[in-house]
């Protein structure tokens, strides 16, 4: 037998190895630096995010502060709206789709910003732009201009000097026409231009198009030179994407009919930007923007033994080398405690850290400047907004030289350096931007000059390890669990690496502590982190999904505090829908469309056929409730949800009317999100509604207040249309039956009810099967999110191994070929819609918790859909609803053990394989079970 003292050896030492284990298999990591933005590693503390290249010569490390937007604080609800309202309503049940579609979009959608101003504004600086000069003007001599390579299909703005560039460029290529086209016509394709062009040849106007179509001009045989000719194009763009946007094929001039003989005009042109400040485009909604560029410039080196990673452990990101027998390292994270981004540059011998650290931005409006010795700032303007945002950046040196100049900070010969970077802005809140950036920097930075770096590391990670340490999750390990994770990524689909899925889950959770900490504001469509100045979608909050499934993993996943930031833009939100609710619709209570931004704007936006969709405060009050049964918190249901959900259902009450054809209450006008266009009763709705009204019943029982209106919501709830059956045996997304068995369609809408809804469950077998057939019929592919939601979805099915499918695309490599993207995952593990958008990572994450456990019904169940592909695991801090955290394994498919802590001292239904067993719980007590669920 073992003596104690080797026995605790023993498990002294597994416990090492065991956190070894764990900490390097909570790590990404890579044998090289970025290349591009999404093999960047990101971190966050819920306010400042950035995303890290870790280059050798040049390190970049690109940052966001989330409240840096377009726009500021302003009205976005139609006055009058509401007149329109019954006429829509009256086309739609018509059957008058179309109508009803062109009338609420001219009279019914939310304001743009600049909507009055921007006609005689826009037609004054057209024109001014038209008449500044001509091709035959000394300006246009093109021997200064400078050079860019055309075509750019994703924009002029992809080219440097362009960046975020809208408003009037010229042109001017040179091009040799052969003896053999003399009388010839030709024909001048220049592919798709935004918005405008105006196209000379050798002097001679040829012609000018509008629109992003394309372009193509004749050319009469006779004013045409053998040898020289130059081309010029005006372009004027108005808004995002500029230029000549598509391949390099349809930029070319040939012999008309003769395609064959086509001479290229695609590569090198000299351009002029004659003007880049068009009055500002109108827009729906604001975009989160990029702040600015943090450069580190090192001497030139040789180096081996290149590492990068990122350890979710403790939120700290790496590179190591080595370089002439020194070893190098950089360590980045991102404090909420001292509200400062930290990079701590070292190596092992004194004297051999020497660079230059600068600042620089995206915004054309920036400018650096001298703070004091040991401080360099950034200030910035955002060109169409209110916002104006201040960096700091200060360096503390251990021996070596340091000195700051406008430009730059430089460090010579330091035994070790680190900087910290703050950002700010002017924003308050969605009504008041009185903030001063400048102080808020100071004061920062002043709070951390006397703290050593590892003290405000200690602080960052004990801080961060508040929320990850919560849960942990074991699946087994797979042969290519030590590769780097780009190389796991591509191999994932060969060999089974389980333990590539917990760290996924795990990254899920990690982007979630980074992005929407308790002060901050919510994750929105790229969590945090965002580098360009016109964002996918805006990087805003898309409401009829997106924003919701970021918050899938809170509860669940133990972040309940990381929702904090969720719940301050439901009271916003609630206010600002008030105003849309009364001028959209006559109604009390709120209304939410399908978009908001930091201005918490709450009216339909976009178009009409996807934009009136009435469903976003509901939907969001979904998961106020569900805070409330996860954490049993009262005083939040009392001060916070239930004023909002009552709100959202007196909406409702009002908005709700009688069909004529079936008698039910339907939701109309509305949609079903971003499909089949406006239309009355989609089944989205009715599931999201009927879901708020028992929610608000139940509350108003817990809180022992308003019968009246619970009263009120049971007779509605009754009245609302139910889910149908169709034709093909699947669930109907409309009213009608008139599902398309071949739309496969990325909204899978109406399987609301099943997830993240309780309205079609495994006890409504019959309605279960048709949203089952439905699934089948829309196909397992889809956008990052979509595939996501799946996941989730064929776990309420209890379908572990179809749960698991999705799962593995989900983990797909999104960087198939050169340039091309799909739905998965980049090398950083961040979700390709494609592009990045971040709620695949969230919904992915939930989705795994909803196979290893579900509690939406009255029991807990355990291991609902464990596929076969995870035979084994071991999962400690799971929720379930009730205030129940849950730790147990499982091995060969079958549960091992079980412990469930109970936060509210409620009773506890388990349910396994087929067995269920009731205990009654005390606060703050634990109970084990074995395999059997037998009490241990
Ligand atoms: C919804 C989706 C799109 C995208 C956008 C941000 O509109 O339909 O796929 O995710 O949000």
């Amino acid at each position: 037998m073992k003596s104690r003292k080797s026995l605790f050896i023993v498990i002294f030492m597994f416990g090492v190895v065991q956190a070894f284990a764990q900490s390097q298999s909570m790590k990404l990591w890579y044998k090289q630096p970025a290349q591009k933005w999404t093999d960047a590693l990101p971190i966050g503390n819920g306010r400042i995010g950035g995303m890290i290249y870790g280059g050798v010569t040049e390190d970049h490390i690109q940052y966001n502060e989330q409240t840096l937007w377009t726009g500021g604080p302003r009205d976005y609800t139609r006055k009058g709206a509401v007149k329109y309202l019954e006429p829509i309503r009256k086309l739609l049940s018509e059957s008058k789709q179309a109508e009803a579609e062109a009338l609420a979009q001219q009279h019914f959608m939310g304001m743009k910003s600049n909507e009055l101003s921007y006609a005689a504004d826009s037609v004054k600086w057209v024109s001014m732009m038209l008449s500044m000069y001509g091709p035959q003007d000394e300006m246009m001599r093109d021997d200064s201009w400078k050079t860019i390579t055309l075509p750019t299909e994703q924009g002029w703005e992809a080219q440097p000097g362009f960046e975020g560039v809208d408003g009037a460029v010229w042109f001017i290529k040179h091009f040799n026409i052969p003896a053999g086209w003399k009388g010839k016509t030709l024909v001048i394709s220049l592919g798709r231009i935004r918005d405008i062009d105006r196209t000379w040849l050798n002097g001679d106007y040829i012609g000018t198009t509008s629109g992003n179509g394309y372009r193509k001009y004749i050319i009469p045989a006779d004013k045409l030179f053998v040898g020289d000719n130059k081309l010029a194009v005006q372009v004027i763009n108005f808004y995002d994407k500029g230029g000549f946007t598509s391949n390099t094929k349809t930029l070319s001039v040939y012999p008309e009919g003769d395609e064959t003989d086509a001479i290229s005009l695609a590569g090198q042109w000299k351009y002029f930007i004659q003007d880049d400040n068009p009055p500002a485009y109108p827009r729906y909604n604001a975009d989160y923007q990029p702040f600015a560029d943090l450069y580190l410039k090192f001497p030139k080196q040789e180096i081996t033994g290149y590492k990068r990673d990122l350890d979710l452990t403790n939120a700290t990101a790496h590179v190591s080398y080595k370089a002439d027998g020194v070893t190098y390292a950089r360590e980045y994270f991102s404090s909420a405690p001292d509200q400062v981004m930290a990079v701590h540059l070292t190596a092992d011998k004194p004297g051999k850290i020497t660079l230059k650290a600068l600042l620089n931005s995206l915004h054309k409006n920036y400018v650096t400047r001298k703070v004091d010795d040991h401080t360099l700032a950034l200030s910035l303007k955002v060109k169409d907004g209110v916002l104006r945002g201040v960096s700091y950046l200060h360096v503390q040196s251990i021996g070596g030289k340091v000195a700051v100049s406008p430009k730059n900070i430089s460090v010579k010969g330091a035994n070790e350096a680190t900087f910290y970077l703050t950002a700010a802005t002017n924003f308050k809140n969605y009504h008041d931007v009185s903030g001063n950036p400048e102080a808020i920097c100071k004061k920062q930075i002043a709070a951390i000059v006397h703290q050593s770096y590892a003290g405000i590391k200690a602080a960052h990670i004990s801080d961060y390890k508040k929320y990850f340490d919560t849960f942990s999750v074991d699946l087994g390990k797979g042969e290519n669990a030590d590769l780097p994770t780009d190389e796991r990524i591509l191999k994932f689909v060969q060999s089974p690496d389980p333990s590539f899925i917990s760290l996924y889950m795990q990254y899920g959770r990690y982007l979630l502590i980074s992005s929407s900490r308790p002060g901050s504001g919510p994750a929105n469509l790229q969590g945090l982190w965002n580098n360009l100045l016109t964002p996918p979608w805006g990087s805003k909050f898309t409401t009829n999904i997106n924003l919701e499934m970021n918050y899938w993993p809170a509860e669940v996943l133990n972040l309940s505090a990381c929702s904090q930031p969720f719940f301050s833009i439901v009271d916003d939100l609630a206010k600002t829908g008030h105003e849309t609710a009364l001028e959209n619709y006559g109604a009390p209570g709120w209304v939410l469309h399908h978009n908001t931004d930091l201005w918490r704007g709450t009216a339909p936006v976009n178009a009409s056929n996807h934009g009136i969709w009435v469903s976003g405060a509901a939907w969001l009050c979904h998961q106020l409730w569900e805070h409330y049964l996860y954490t049993g918190d009262k005083d939040f249901l009392q001060k916070r949800a239930y004023p909002e959900m009552k709100g959202a259902a007196e909406f409702f009450v009002h908005f709700l009317v009688k069909d004529p054809k079936t008698g039910y209450l339907i939701s109309t006008p509305s949609n079903s999100p971003e499909h089949g266009g406006l239309v009355a009763g989609p089944t989205m709705d009715h599931q999201i509604i009927r879901d708020l009204f028992k929610n608000c019943i139940e509350a108003a029982k817990t809180l022992n207040i308003d019968k009246a209106f619970a009263d009120a919501l049971k007779l509605k709830y009754s009245q609302i249309a139910p889910n149908k059956i169709g034709k093909h045996g699947q669930l109907q997304e409309w009213l009608d039956d008139k599902d398309d068995t071949t739309d496969t369609h990325r909204h899978v809408s109406h399987m609301w009810g099943v997830y993240p809804g309780t309205d079609i469950t495994v006890k409504t077998p019959e309605l279960m099967k048709a949203a089952e057939q439905s699934m089948k019929y829309r196909g397992d592919e889809g956008t990052g999110w979509s595939i996501a939601w799946k996941v989730n979805i064929w776990a309420r099915m209890h379908q572990g191994d179809h749960a698991y499918l999705m799962l593995t695309k989900l983990l797909s490599p999104a960087d198939v070929s050169s340039g091309k993207e799909k739905g998965g995952v980049y090398h950083n593990l961040f979700d390709a819609h494609p592009p990045f958008q971040i709620d695949g990572n969230f919904g992915g994450a939930a989705g795994l918790a909803e196979m290893l456990l579900q509690s939406q019904g009255d029991a807990i169940e355990l291991l609902p859909a464990l596929p076969r592909a995870l035979p084994q695991g071991n999962i400690k801090g799971i929720c379930a609803r009730g205030g129940f955290v849950l730790d147990f394994e499982w091995q060969n498919g079958r549960l091992k053990n079980l412990q469930v802590y109970s936060k509210l001292g409620k009773i506890c239904r388990l349910n396994y394989a087929g067995r269920t067993v009731d205990i009654e719980t005390q606060k703050g007590k634990s109970y084990r079970f074995d395999a059997d669920l037998k009490q241990l």
